[in-house]
C-alpha cells in the first residue's frame, strides 16, 4: 500500500533528473533512425525515409525534405544529416513547380498518372487520383502540363 502511494513521487524525482531536453531529443531522433534504417546500413534511403512517413503526405513533400536533408547529396540520410534536419522535418514545403519537377520521373515535362500521383496524398486509393488526374488533364490528352499543374507562368 505505501509503496503503491509513492510510486508517483519516485517516477517524478526520476523525471527532474532525466538529462536535458536536447539530448533527450537526440536520443529520440536517434531511435527513430534506427528503426527506419531497415538494412542496417547507418543511412536512410529515400524509401526508409518515407516508410517514417504518414500516408497522408504526399510523396513529392516528403521527398523535398529528404532532399533538404541530404547535406552532401548523397540520396542517403546519414545520422548527421538527420538529427540536423530535426528528423528530415524541416525544408519547408515544395513550391508548385518543385512538386512538377520532383514528380516527373522520365523528365518528359509532363505527368502521367503515376506521377502525378506522388503529388497527391499518398493514402488516396487509385480510382481518386484517376478522377483528379481527370479534372487536371483539361484537354484529355492522358498528361497532365505544368500549365494544367498550376505552375505559374516564368517559374519553369
Ligand atoms: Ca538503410
Ligand atoms: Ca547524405
Ligand atoms: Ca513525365
Amino acid at each position: 500500500m505505501h509503496l503503491l502511494k509513492l510510486l508517483p513521487l519516485a517516477v517524478l524525482s526520476t523525471l527532474a533528473l532525466a538529462p536535458t531536453a536536447s539530448a533527450a531529443a537526440n536520443g529520440s531522433l536517434d531511435r527513430r533512425f534506427e528503426k527506419a534504417d531497415l538494412n542496417d546500413d547507418s543511412s536512410l534511403d529515400s524509401t526508409e525515409f518515407l516508410a517514417l512517413e504518414p500516408r497522408s503526405k504526399a510523396w513529392v513533400d516528403a521527398m523535398h525534405r529528404f532532399n533538404a536533408a541530404d547535406m552532401d547529396d548523397d540520396d542517403l540520410l546519414s545520422l548527421t544529416e538527420f538529427r540536423a534536419s530535426n528528423g528530415g522535418k524541416e525544408g519547408g514545403k515544395p513550391s508548385k513547380s518543385e512538386k512538377f519537377f520532383l514528380a516527373d520521373a522520365d523528365e518528359s515535362g509532363s505527368l502521367d498518372p503515376e506521377e502525378f500521383a506522388r503529388t497527391i496524398a499518398q493514402a488516396k486509393p487509385w480510382r481518386k487520383v484517376l478522377r483528379e488526374f481527370g479534372r487536371k488533364d483539361r484537354d484529355d490528352s492522358s498528361f497532365v502540363t505544368p500549365q494544367e499543374f498550376g505552375v505559374a507562368i516564368g517559374t519553369l
